[in-house]
């Protein structure tokens, strides 16, 4: 990380002192989970550096898109749709909450007994660690789970907050009209924000770029169906942590170059593992930056995590292309209520095809086996590991379900289940 940053992050109000300490700490685990690895493709030495300027060049871009009168919309969850916030000519960035450091911080406010995701979410604004909180004009909030919700109500005394309702019975007729009224309620709160009008021109435009953006990702993942996989899990699941938060145009640019990449390596048969290393496809709770350790521990062991289903991964791409050819703002604005309801995650009930979309991806991603992923106290996922790794083993597919938070302690219990699967797995 470059050090020429330190009077911005002072003006930010951030804690300096602990803020170098986190950037410090940071270093060895990258080099240690990333740089260490073998035979990784060229192109990711973009998110390499995107990594090392996580509190740098990026944030000093929105700090000039400010002083010009630009305005950052933080956000915590899928639902909240970029495209709108693009086209009120804001920018979307999306907070990561996956570090423990923060989260002793958030339990001055919070109860222990909460998802590590949402106390370190709120833990980098209560500790003045995080330049993106530091930026941001407004965080949109949703009604997903019960902590995020309540969580919201802490943050708004803290800084603007508004939150979107999303029916959790998404599947009748009044819920998706509801869910269609919030967007238009956020279009004008946006609007409020950024004194611009969002118009059916500034709102195509801007689903057409995410609609490149999800394309690209997608691309990655087709590129992951292959055996050996051109590209590891840890570094899969970095470029797609990075696509919540780097400015679109350019991280479609920069993507497309790693997914030639890739597609070259597909034809040459080019991989970062063997032919024989077992394949997982991890499901579960969303890895917020820099949550990477499932995927180190799992690719330590000598198996592949070939694809994601989870917010960091498929859940993202289930949004697909949205339509663009209707010619007036509540056209286009259907379109992504309806796209967005594509998003399976837990706080859904029933959520029946999720399940079904994990059964069908270890068949697409040739996969081995299925580790469902659950952070400690996220309960919608944790009732649902149930469902869903009953569902894998009725279709004959091997499956573990773990339950982990983002601190050191459990690594080795952790890598002992999962060398003890993978090893099922070779078998
Ligand atoms: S659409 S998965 S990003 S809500 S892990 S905070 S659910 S207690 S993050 Fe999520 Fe949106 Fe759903 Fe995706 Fe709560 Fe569970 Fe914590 Fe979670």
């Amino acid at each position: 990380m470059s050090d020429g940053y330190r009077e911005m992050w002072r003006e930010l109000g951030l804690d300096l002192k602990r803020h170098d300490e986190l950037l410090a700490s940071l270093q060895p685990v990258y080099q240690n989970m990333y740089l260490s690895q073998k035979n990784r493709p060229k192109a990711m030495g973009y998110y390499d550096f995107v990594v090392s300027e996580i509190h740098g060049i990026r944030i000093k871009e929105l700090v000039d898109f400010r002083k010009k009168g630009g305005k950052v919309v933080a956000t915590f969850c899928l639902y909240v749709p970029e495209e709108l916030v693009l086209a009120s000519g804001a920018v979307q960035i999306g907070l990561c909450g996956g570090a423990n450091t923060t989260i002793e911080d958030a339990e001055r406010d919070l109860p222990r007994n909460l998802c590590p995701l949402i106390k370190s979410s709120y833990g980098f604004k209560v500790s003045a660690l995080c330049p993106y909180f530091a930026v941001s004009d407004l965080v949109v909030g949703e009604t997903t789970c019960d902590g995020k919700k309540k969580m919201y109500e802490l943050l708004g005394r803290r800084m603007p907050v508004y939150v979107v309702e999303l029916p959790h019975k998404p599947y009748t007729k009044h819920a998706r009209a509801l869910w269609f009224e919030e967007l238009k309620l956020l279009k004008e709160r946006l609007e409020k924000l950024t004194g611009n009008k969002v118009t059916a021109e500034s709102l195509r435009n801007a689903i057409n770029l995410v609609n490149k953006k999800r394309r690209v990702l997608k691309r990655i993942f087709e590129a992951r169906k292959a055996r050996p996989s051109p590209i590891s899990g840890k570094d899969a699941i970095l470029v797609t942590q990075i696509a919540f938060y780097d400015d679109v145009t350019r991280f479609v640019e920069k993507t497309k170059e790693l997914a030639e990449e890739l597609e070259e390596r597909v034809k040459k048969g080019v991989g970062v593992v063997d032919d024989n290393a077992p394949r997982i496809v991890v499901s579960g709770c969303p890895m917020a930056i820099p949550n990477w350790k499932l995927h180190h521990i799992v690719e330590s062991s000598g198996a592949a995590i070939v694809a994601e289903e989870s917010c960091t991964g498929s859940r993202y791409l289930n949004i697909g292309d949205i339509n663009s050819s209707a010619d007036s703002v509540d056209g286009l604005l259907k379109a992504i209520s309806e796209a967005y309801l594509n998003i399976h995650c837990a706080c859904f009930t029933p959520n029946d095809e999720r399940v079904n979309d994990v059964v069908k991806m270890v068949e697409e991603f040739d996969a081995d086996g299925v580790i469902h992923y659950n952070l400690h106290s996220c309960h919608p996922y944790s009732v649902e590991a149930n469902k869903v790794v009953r569902a894998l083993k009725e279709n004959g597919i091997p499956a573990i379900s773990i339950e982990t938070d983002y601190s050191k302690e459990d690594v080795g219990q952790l890598t002992t289940r999962v060398e003890a699967f993978i090893e099922m797995l070779r078998k």
